[in-house]
């Protein structure tokens, strides 16, 4: 079942790669079109300022460039789609969807049944169990009604479990009103209304591990106990708002716990997908080159797990540019890809690197139809894909340069810019190896170890990146 590691199936031979591979990575390659060739689905939320017009061009042209899944940031929670008890209000939501559609994206809706973000009016009920159950009935009847077929996945139930111990988040006005059950009923409701829509429960802290003393832990075993009696669930979101190890001594997320929560959901035939990433560092630290090239590689390690996890299909991130990021909030700042003024930081290479290195194993059932199925489509609209930005000028400018390997050292050739130039050496997890900005054209890499690489060269406007063999 698991996807064999990406360099098992290399046909390479151990000599330089040459010619015939210069172009292995296709200069308008998007952290889209690698994402749809692993079939999966990468994408970040459309930001509150979005919806009121409040961003500049390129943060959407970045966006639906780079992202085939898109999640509104605040627009479809209680309080946005439902602020006056029976009076629903679709139009940021609409507008979400009409974006996704001309843009051929996935929707996912965040969220029906959540603690926060609820209007008034519902916590006026809290202590009346028979209206609660009607209200929180009517609601998922209208919204998930409303958008039936457009959304293609739900957060049902959001942020159900408390944060301190593994047990129920008692305080939550459902919790409290209606008990445990809420979460079985809004499952049963959602699906009754949207059969052919995948269903989540989506919560955060779920990357510190699996023993019953862990949040994840407490979910596995309610997990179980859903699928065993039947509630349609078929996914869970793990948030994953992490931070930087180094800024948070005591931070116990890792990547490999949530592996191994994806591992355990597998069993179930429960998905996992990653829903809200940000790996912040905390506010007023000052971050370096190297700490955000660090973060890169967590990026990438989280990343591994939806190219690796037979059952992990999504990778989404809470917001494009540190600019507009909640993350402040929380005194952590920088956990996004792109920084304030829109260009791309280490990480958004990281990932790119990633998904371009990453070889599917031979057995693709397992992602192929989800991806190519569930994005809302709109024939009508033009290719918006194609267009072309400033923003992501490193992969979208024809090069005019090349490169070889002979032995130890490699040789650019074509005209490179004495101002700007970066050679840049990765391994085959997108980890950066090697990197000058010496643009004499002639680098020994004789440091490097056995193995293949790949290498970019950004110089002025040109940019190659090209997969390497160092034997
Ligand atoms: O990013 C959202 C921010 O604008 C809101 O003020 C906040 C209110 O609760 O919700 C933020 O989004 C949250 C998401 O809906 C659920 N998981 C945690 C997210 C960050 O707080």
């Amino acid at each position: 079942m698991k996807k064999t590691h990406a360099l098992a199936g290399l046909v390479f031979s151990m000599t330089l790669l040459g010619a015939g591979l210069t172009n292995a990575f296709a200069a308008d390659e998007t952290l889209r079109s690698l994402a749809e060739k692993n079939n999966i689905y990468i994408g970040a939320i459309l930001n509150s300022q979005w919806f009121s017009g409040g961003l500049p061009g390129n943060y959407e042209q970045i966006h639906k460039q780079q992202f085939n899944i898109v999640v509104a940031e605040n627009e479809m929670k209680f309080d946005a789609t439902e602020p006056q008890e029976g009076r629903f209000s679709y139009g940021n939501g609409d507008k979400m969807v009409k974006y996704a559609k001309a843009n051929g994206m996935r929707v996912r809706g965040h969220a029906l049944a959540w603690h926060s973000q609820v209007p008034n009016w519902v916590n006026n009920y809290r202590n009346d169990k028979q209206k609660l159950l009607k209200v929180l009935k009517n609601h998922i009847e209208n919204v998930v009604g409303h958008w039936k077929g457009q959304v293609a996945e739900w957060d049902v139930v959001n942020e159900a479990i408390s944060n301190n111990e593994p047990q129920w988040r008692t305080g939550s006005v459902w919790y409290q009103g209606i008990g445990p059950e809420f979460i079985d009923s809004a499952f049963v409701w959602t699906h009754a209304v949207d059969p052919d829509a995948e269903l989540c429960y989506n919560d955060y802290n779920l990357e510190q591990g699996v023993n019953p003393k862990a949040k994840a832990g407490f979910l596995l075993q309610q997990v179980k106990r859903w699928v065993a009696n039947g509630i349609p669930i078929h996914c869970v979101g793990s948030q994953t708002h992490v931070e930087d190890t180094t800024t948070d001594k005591h931070f116990i997320g890792s990547p490999d716990s949530l592996r191994s929560l994806a591992k355990e959901l597998a069993k179930l035939n429960v998905k996992l997908k990653i829903t809200e990433l940000d790996i912040g560092f905390k506010s007023g630290v000052n971050v370096s080159k190297h700490d955000l090239e660090r973060q890169g590689q967590t990026f990438r390690q989280y990343l591994d797990i939806i190219l690796e996890e037979p059952n992990a299909d999504t990778y989404l991130i809470w917001g494009v540019s540190d600019k507009w990021s909640w993350l402040g909030g929380l005194n952590r700042q920088k956990g996004l890809i792109y920084d304030d003024n829109l260009k791309p930081k280490p990480a958004f290479d990281s990932i790119l690197v990633r998904l371009q290195t990453f070889e599917p194993p031979q057995d693709t059932s397992k992602k192929d139809t989800t991806v190519k199925d569930s994005t809302v489509k709109d024939s009508t609209a033009k290719d918006s894909t194609k267009d072309s930005s400033d923003a992501i000028r490193p992969f979208a400018m024809p090069s005019s340069i090349s490169m070889h390997v002979a032995g130890r050292t490699l040789f650019v050739t074509g005209a490179l810019s004495t101002k700007s130039t970066k050679i840049e050496v990765f391994d085959m997890q997108g980890r950066p190896i090697f990197s000058t900005e010496n643009s004499k054209g002639v680098f020994d890499l004789s440091s490097i170890s056995e193995g293949f690489y790949v290498v970019r060269v950004k110089s002025g406007m040109s940019n190659l990146i090209q997969r390497i063999a160092i034997k």
